[in-house]
């Protein structure tokens, strides 16, 4: 039988994948996109856990490519919750008829790029192989489970899940008792509302987190239509910030204010709730005594909230502020007041084992029904390297980031030809607005690809020398900030054993969006093209 060939396939059908789709076709390309759900979503197909929502404020987390969909479209909530946005996802499937290109419930396996022909040949778990001109990869930065190797985790007698892949038909934990490993994001939103429904919670924390409260609220019509009459403004305003949001920044520093403008500033900023806190002043992730003012703000904010002493002492992070991903929470640390709550340090020594009835540490045995893994991911290089890329001479991708992943911009990979990453390692991604960088990306790609095909041209790579420049430069930039300080999932220390290296670009969105117009502009500086 003859293969199926098209000139894209793209891997993933979330929000980047979804948006490529639309965009091949509207250039005239064709694609087939393969993905492993059953529908599209992605990240917000899987990770249906108790409390899950975005902590970017829905009007800002959503599409701009189509003027007529964002009108359309109206949100409920400051911040959306997770079956809100993986309806907004379904719209626009069903809108755009992106379905009868998808292939669901399919995983891309395997990827070589063949040199006589110059195409992909891409392979997947159902036996289906494919030749294509490009590969785009789609599949999110936090799309890789991490569940972590802890001795007898397969013992345990009683349901396990995992916040990252969370069952379709939801859990009621209604008169059972739950332990949690994890105090990341997931587990600091959904830690409140399994409290809500259990009748025992354990929660194991490793690490103290910061949170901000969301304040989330319903949305008014006259919000709404006030945000609708200005959405360009208000995406032109996002794409000058280095997080692509449009959010009061104080560039003042910390240090430099007095006491009472410190405390007004963070006051002010908690009140208003969320992400926006870290905007209190400029320098917060520059400078450390600048940061440490902003430390001493939550820690006081855990002092007053939370009854215990010793619990809230244990709450309390020691850590820079904003070095992990802040989290953004609803009654977080109000929960531990509850009497059927517990904290457990397991910091100084880890987590014996799972045992079947639960967990030991420190020879201590913890008895629960149900355990909660919010353990989080194998963030930016996990998804990538579970296929089988095989670029120029056969090489392998996880041989050529054996020291960690090497891009130009974070989109494409030097001796792997006409492969591109929607959001990759290198480009600025997880510390900005997810939906307006991926659509820089795939606008990016999609004219990317226009061009070598005005050129009559098969094949685009970047060199090797322009790869190294970028590295060198994400490398540098990252070593400006306090943020690459800490053991986080931004420099894979969550995962034993990866290579540590700061992934994404924390030079900021306009700095890297002025970076890739250069690179077209100057006809595509730093590729090859033939
Ligand atoms: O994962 P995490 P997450 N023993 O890696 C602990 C996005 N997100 O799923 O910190 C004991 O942050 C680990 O401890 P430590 C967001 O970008 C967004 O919560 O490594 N503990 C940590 O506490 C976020 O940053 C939203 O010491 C173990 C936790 O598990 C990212 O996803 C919501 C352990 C993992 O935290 C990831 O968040 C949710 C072990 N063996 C997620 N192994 C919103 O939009 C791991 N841990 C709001």
């Amino acid at each position: 039988m003859a293969q199926e060939r098209f000139d894209a396939v793209v891997i993933g059908a979330g929000f980047a994948g979804m948006y490529m789709l639309h965009k091949l076709r509207q250039k005239g390309f064709s694609a087939r996109v393969y993905e492993t759900g059953r529908g599209v979503g992605g990240t917000w197909y899987w990770n249906r856990y108790p409390g899950a929502r975005c902590d970017v404020e829905s009007m800002q987390y959503s599409y701009q490519f189509d003027d007529q969909l964002q009108q359309e479209w109206d949100w409920t909530e400051r911040y959306a919750t997770q079956p809100e946005i993986l309806r907004y996802a379904n719209h626009v499937a069903d809108r755009y008829d992106l379905r009868k290109d998808i292939s669901f419930e399919t995983k891309v396996t395997k990827a070589t790029f063949d040199e006589s022909s110059n195409t992909w040949t891409v392979e997947t778990d159902r036996g289906e192989r494919v030749v294509a001109t490009f590969v785009i990869t789609a599949m999110g930065c936090l799309s890789s489970v991490n569940t972590p190797k802890i001795e007898g985790l397969a013992d345990f007698k009683g349901p396990t899940y995992h916040t990252g892949n969370w069952p379709h038909e939801g859990v009621d934990f209604t008169g059972r008792t739950v332990g949690v490993i994890g105090t990341g994001s997931s587990a600091i939103q959904s830690i409140p509302v399994i409290a809500e429904q259990a009748k025992g919670l354990t929660v194991f924390q490793r690490t103290a987190n910061y949170t901000v409260p969301a304040n989330n609220q319903p949305l008014t019509d006259e919000y709404k239509r006030a945000i609708k009459a200005d959405y360009k403004g208000m995406r032109a305003r996002a794409r000058k910030m280095p997080a692509n949001i449009d959010l009061k920044f104080n560039p003042a520093s910390a240090i430099e204010a007095t006491e009472e403008e410190r405390r007004k500033s963070y006051e002010e900023r908690w009140a208003y709730g969320g992400i926006p806190f870290m905007g209190a002043f400029g320098d917060l992730l520059l400078n450390d005594a600048s940061n440490k003012t902003a430390q001493d703000f939550v820690r006081g904010k855990i002092r007053d909230t939370v009854i215990d002493p010793q619990v809230a002492e244990l709450l309390s992070p020691k850590n820079i502020i904003g070095c992990k991903r802040l989290c953004v929470d609803t009654g977080y640390w109000a929960t531990f007041n509850k009497p059927h709550v517990k904290l457990v340090d397991v910091s100084a020594e880890p987590i014996e084992r799972v045992t079947a009835t639960g967990l030991r540490h420190k020879g201590k045995d913890y008895v629960f029904d149900d355990l909660v893994l919010a353990t989080g991911f194998d963030a930016m290089t996990g998804a990538l390297l579970r296929i089988d890329f095989r670029g120029r001479g056969g090489r392998q991708l996880k041989d050529r980031w054996a020291e960690g992943p090497k891009t130009y911009l974070g989109l494409t990979i030097a001796g792997f030809p006409n492969l591109f990453t929607i959001t990759g390692p290198g480009s600025p991604s997880v510390l900005t607005n997810m939906l307006p960088s991926i659509e820089q990306h795939v606008e990016w790609i999609a004219d990317c690809l226009e061009a070598v095909r005005s050129r009559g041209a098969k094949v685009i790579e970047a060199t090797e020398a322009a790869q190294e420049g970028w590295v060198q430069h994400v490398g540098s930039v990252a070593g400006l900030t306090l943020r690459s300080t800490c053991s986080s999932w931004y420099v894979g220390a969550n995962i034993p054993g990866k290579p540590r290296v700061f992934m994404p670009y924390i030079g900021g969105f306009p700095a890297y969006l002025e970076r890739c117009e250069a690179v077209v502009k100057n006809g595509y500086e730093g590729f090859a093209v033939a």
